[in-house]
């Protein structure tokens, strides 16, 4: 297993103009005949081999500019064909053949129900034909797709369609044609037996495109949610960044099996069905607002990806962070921006903060790698963004706006790196990145300490900050970065002060109410000027920088932001930093071997939110207490147990305390009228079903036969998975097993409604949850070979069920490692995720460390995939 090193990176031997394939399907023996007109590349020396990937391939028959090459002139390895001899411009056909009914891999061709379909990022080509693989070789393909008619009438490509026919045989083809030079991993092909929901988009300059979204013949009433989406990120682009689609033609096409969410090749979109599909009956409000934000993403990397691509994989985030970034923008405008941050904030310093803490941290810009795969991390895509939004911020909006421009007119087709990202930003800017450079190489999350000093006799108040970061296990030396802090100042009334600073840099004018002070230092001073009281601060606001801060703050002065700080971000920060106080404190209570109380200050708190006037959507965060694996992030040492009771605990004393906010709340929010995935009822739906599952916990039978009511009788998915999740996590098991079975009779033949069954009861934190997930292992329903049932069983219960996944006697580390091993043969991608878990044993006491280490030392000792085996490498004590 080679390590591959960004630092090795060199031009491609040989350019390429066109591409011609054509493909001949056939479940287990298609057919690719390519034809590619090479030209060496004069950046490399004269005289070079020609060097191309190829993976799983039966090579049939080779010919240089038409003539056939005898097996003396070739060599083929397991992942390349090599050409020593070949002239400075040629063309090279080549003929192989694949089995894409046995690809259980999901990168390259493969079958998904009935349908063939491609997923060629990040090397996934290389599976297809023989192929220099990489993303800094661009050309313009033409491709043939020949089937059979009945099997397969509808035949689509990247690209428009510029010729169609018939053949013998009942076949037919057709020719696309991209006129759009691309690297090979945005290659895509798609054919089946196919409906469409069409439409049109006009852009900005008058052109019509079509609009299409592909699905099969049971779908294609869960269509029109993701057209609208689209069309909003289209006009979207257009009014935010200028850009407008460049092709005729807008392709999506869903299929059920897919090892990520969605993939943005050139003008054909192949997209996992959970992120396409929806309808009022069949998904959640956080499905509609996931595939909101996924149709944006996918439509956005047309321009932060596409026209402008990475020149080697080690750029990623170019694309990724970026993308991420304006996708994250667009649903913050189209919902609501506060809880857009709060949700993105949450998840970030949930899960990248533990994988920047974990064995596989690594920066975002990592400078080696065994398989790409397994780069496609949170840190590349969530810390990634992060990265960009700290420049939009550094540089205001009409700045970030002049530098993505002159990023996409000077970077146009062209396959570029991190560097001429941050170039055009620069010249756009005037601002000097070199120290801000550093966060694309340094991993881990930087801790800042904050202490204020108020002078009440010069009126001064000083802020001290100290930023660290941790060693982390790719890198022993951290150097400290230049962090925008955004703060604000507090006064006794609860006002912004305004701001004058004396000591320090920032930006932002003078006099105003935030202003984002610049650390470059491993310590550095801030001074305010003309503060007349001592304020409490308001630290990184909207989260302005992805670290950890921390200030000492007091009980009062939490409950002073929680209550006035004009920075929604912030007032819930300040909450969530109450309620983990709180919760640590029962935590010590617990281990103590006391009974845990929950201090009356949040429930005063809590209560406080009820007559605060805040909108429901901002409220409904603001109740939710941190979730577990948060609040394992607290912890040196997990104490997951007591975490788990603890939480309970607190969720019962606030339902006590609080009933009649609760029920009130509840009764307010009940919704009459069609079903609308709107922000604003989306925000009532979440509110009420907050509060019904504090109520819940109680248990009383009135709220447990409120709940089988809404199970029963909700018109949305949202209200009746609510109202099933909560019965299923209750202590009624009579009901929960009726429940279960009612919503199985009505959505067995419904896959992404199956999977919201298994998510139910993977999740149930009930001691026989192990028990459970490997009985429903053997459901008609399930199949290890599609990764959203692996997600949704196994992931959910290794990832959400904490309580059981680290049970002390093991068993479930054994699942596992079990799964994994199951599953690295048929798809390694899967495997190497599914496996986090198991791979974060440094916070696990002793007793379990020691048993994730010997699962993960079983896993070692079986040959792997070099996806699982790099993953396991690390992992390793
Ligand atoms: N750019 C896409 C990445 C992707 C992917 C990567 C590895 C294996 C399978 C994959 N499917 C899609 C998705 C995106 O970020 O838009
Ligand atoms: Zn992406």
């Amino acid at each position: 297993n080679d390590i591959i090193y960004l630092k090795d990176y060199l031009p491609p031997a040989f350019l390429i103009q066109t591409v011609n394939l054509e493909f001949d399907l056939s479940p287990h023996e298609t057919r690719v005949r390519s034809t590619i007109t090479f030209t060496r590349n004069q950046e490399r020396n004269a005289g070079l081999p020609l060097e191309l990937h190829g993976n799983e391939l039966k090579l049939i028959s080779v010919e240089i500019d038409g003539q056939p090459l005898s097996e003396s002139q070739y060599q083929i390895t397991a992942e390349q064909l090599i050409i020593p001899d070949v002239p400075d411009q040629f063309v090279l056909k080549t003929d192989v053949q694949i089995d894409p009914a046995n690809n259980t891999s999901l990168e390259g061709l493969y079958r998904s129900n009935t349908m063939f379909c491609t997923q060629c990022e990040a090397e996934g080509f290389r599976k297809i034909t023989y192929y220099p693989d990489r993303p800094d070789v661009m050309a313009a393909f033409t491709t043939t797709v020949i089937a059979d008619k009945t099997e397969y009438p509808v035949l689509l490509s990247n690209g428009n369609p510029v010729k169609k026919g018939e053949l013998d045989n009942n076949r037919h083809f057709v020719v696309w044609q991209d006129p759009f030079d691309k690297p090979a991993y945005l290659f895509a092909l798609v054919a089946g037996d196919l409906q469409v929901v069409k439409d049109t988009f006009t852009t900005m300059s008058g052109r019509e495109v079509a609009l299409e979204i592909w699905v099969e013949p049971e779908n294609i009433t869960k269509c029109d949610h993701a057209m609208a989406s689209l069309k909003a990120a289209m006009k979207w682009d257009e009014e935010v960044y200028g850009r407008e689609y460049d092709l005729d033609i807008y392709m999506i096409v869903a299929v059920n099996d897919f090892n990520m969410g969605a993939m943005e090749n050139k003008g054909l979109n192949i997209f996992n069905s959970s992120c396409v599909l929806a309808r009022p009956d069949t998904a959640t409000d956080g499905a509609f607002q996931r595939i909101e934000g996924v149709v944006a993403h996918e439509y956005f990397h047309n321009w932060s990806g596409n026209r402008v691509t990475c020149r080697d994989w080690f750029q990623l985030s170019l694309k990724e962070g970026f993308t991420v970034y304006r996708d994250q923008c667009f649903s913050a405008d189209m919902n609501d921006e506060a809880v857009k941050r709060i949700e993105d904030v949450a998840m970030l310093r949930t899960a990248q903060f533990a994988e920047d803490a974990g064995p596989t941290a690594h920066p975002v810009r990592p400078d080696h790698f065994i398989e790409i795969s397994n780069f496609y991390t949170l840190t590349i895509y969530e810390k990634g963004s992060e990265i960009v939004r700290m420049i939009a911020n550094l540089l205001g909006p009409d700045l970030f706006r002049k530098g993505s421009d002159l990023y996409f007119e000077r970077h146009d087709g062209q396959a570029v790196t991190v560097e001429d990202f941050i170039g055009a930003m620069a010249d756009a800017s005037g601002i000097d990145f070199s120290q801000f450079m550093r966060w694309y190489s340094q991993s881990g999350t930087p801790e800042l300490t904050v202490s204020g000093h108020y002078d009440a006799a010069a009126q001064q108040y000083t802020l001290t900050i100290k930023q660290q970061t941790p060693v982390t296990k790719d890198q022993p030396e951290k150097l400290p970065l230049h962090i925008p802090v955004k703060v604000g100042l507090l006064n006794g009334a609860g006002a912004d002060m305004p701001l004058t600073l004396s000591a320090g840099e920032a930006s932002g004018a003078q006099g105003d109410h935030d202003r984002v002070l610049h650390l470059r230092e491993a310590e550095q001073v801030f001074v305010f000027e003309n503060i007349d009281e001592e304020p409490v601060p308001s630290l990184l606001r909207g989260f302005s920088a992805p670290v950890k801060l921390d200030f000492g703050y007091t009980q009062a002065q939490l409950l002073h932001l929680m209550r006035h700080d004009s920075d929604g971000f912030n007032r819930w920060d300040a909450g969530q930093r109450l309620a983990i106080t709180a919760l640590k404190a029962m935590v010590t209570q617990f281990e103590a071997g006391q009974i845990p109380k929950l201090d009356s200050a949040l429930t005063e708190a809590y209560k406080g939110l009820f007559e605060s006037g805040l909108n429901p959507a901002i409220l409904a965060e603001m109740l939710m207490l941190p979730g577990e694996a948060y609040l394992a992030e607290q912890f040196d040492i997990v104490p997951v147990d007591a975490i788990h009771a603890c939480r309970n605990i607190a969720r019962k004393t606030l339902a006590e305390t609080l009933n009649a906010e609760l029920e009130q709340t509840v009764a307010a929010n009940q919704l009459t009228g069609e079903y609308r995935p709107l922000a604003e009822d989306i925000a009532k739906r979440r509110l009420k079903n907050i509060c019904q599952s504090y109520l819940m916990t109680l248990e009383a039978d009135a709220v447990v036969e409120r709940s089988w009511q809404q199970f029963s009788t909700a018109d949305n998915m949202t209200d009746q998975h609510a109202a099933l999740t909560a019965l299923v996590h209750s202590k009624q098991d009579e009901k929960a097993k009726a429940a279960l079975e009612s919503f199985e009779q009505q959505w067995k033949d419904d896959a992404l409604v199956m999977d919201q069954w298994f998510q139910v009861q993977a999740s149930r934190p009930h001691p026989d949850a192990l028990a459970r997930v490997k009985a429903l292992m053997e459901h008609p329903a399930f199949s290890l070979k599609n990764p959203n049932k692996v997600r949704s069983l196994i992931s959910v219960y290794c990832n959400q069920n904490r309580v059981n996944f680290h049970s002390i006697d093991g068993l479930s580390y054994q699942f596992l490692a079990d799964v994994v091993l199951e599953l690295d043969g048929m798809n390694p991608q899967i495997a190497s995720r599914l496996i986090t878990p198991l791979t974060r044993w440094q916070k696990m006491d002793a007793k379990r460390q020691q048993l994730m280490q010997a699962e993960l030392q079983r896993i070692a000792a079986a040959d792997l995939s070099k996806d699982l085996f790099e993953v396991v490498q690390k992992a390793l004590p």
